[in-house]
């Protein structure tokens, strides 16, 4: 059994996708990071970065207990344990593993800059921010076409954990602004991404899942966003 922390992030999705994908039993168990709640020291506890998603294997090395964090690190140790979805091979395996890592290093930080300057920072004032990533996240929109287009999924031959690292980010792709019809490698890509059974059950379970997002006190969200009296100088 696996003990799966999260809330309804695109890096908490990618795990969902994995769990369903591999039939892996598991437990969710909600942290609502719009209410401080991954600020309690139990949750610290199991990761000392405080952020969602973190897993428990129940069953893990050695038949004991193993926590992970971070939501790349999460998907390789899945794919290891259930030797699925990472190639043996290694240049095959690398090659999921250089896709894995321009969604967590490139993809994950601009997407989610751009939500944040889109959505959340006040306006007027933050225009270059706004620029900067809007046009980091649309460069890499075209990469993922250009890839898709030289290879049926982002790691290769084979769906793997690149390709479910990345498609949670770019479900917005049309708020985001992204011109899914100039990106027919991308369409695709996300077009068959979208009717896989696992993504399907990935997107029902989300919508049951209750988050204070739309509720958040001025001082969790200060918190959660470092700003006010959480800014550091
Ligand atoms: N690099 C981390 C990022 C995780 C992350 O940013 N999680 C957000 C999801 S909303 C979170 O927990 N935010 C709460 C906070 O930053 O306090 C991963 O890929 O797992």
């Amino acid at each position: 059994m696996i003990d799966f922390y999260g809330l309804t992030s695109p890096n908490v999705q990618k795990i969902f996708i994995m769990l369903e994908e591999t039939g892996l039993p598991y437990k969710f168990i909600p942290v609502d990071v719009w209410a401080s709640e991954q600020h309690k020291p139990e949750f610290a506890r199991l990761n000392p970065n405080k952020k969602i998603p973190v897993i428990v294997d129940r069953e893990g090395p050695g038949s004991k207990p193993y926590t992970v964090f971070e939501s790349g690190a999460i998907l390789m140790y899945l794919a290891e344990k259930t030797g699925k979805f990472l190639p043996k091979d290694m240049a095959k395996k690398y090659d999921v593993i250089q896709w894995l890592m321009v969604q967590v290093s490139g993809v994950g930080p601009a997407f989610g800059n751009f939500t944040h300057f889109n959505l959340f920072a006040p306006k007027p004032g933050n225009e270059y921010s706004f620029s900067r990533y809007r046009s980091e996240m649309l460069r890499l929109y075209d990469l993922l076409n250009e890839r898709l287009g030289q290879a049926k999924y982002l790691g290769g031959d084979e769906y793997s954990i690149a390709d479910m690292a990345t498609f949670p980010w770019t479900r917005q792709h049309q708020a985001q602004g992204a011109k899914i019809d100039q990106l027919p490698n991308f369409k695709r890509w996300f077009e068959e991404l979208s009717a896989r059974p696992a993504v399907k059950t990935m997107i029902a379970k989300q919508a049951d899942i209750k988050s204070s997002r739309e509720t958040a006190t001025d001082d969790n969200k200060d918190r959660f966003f470092n700003r006010g009296k959480y800014a550091r100088a």
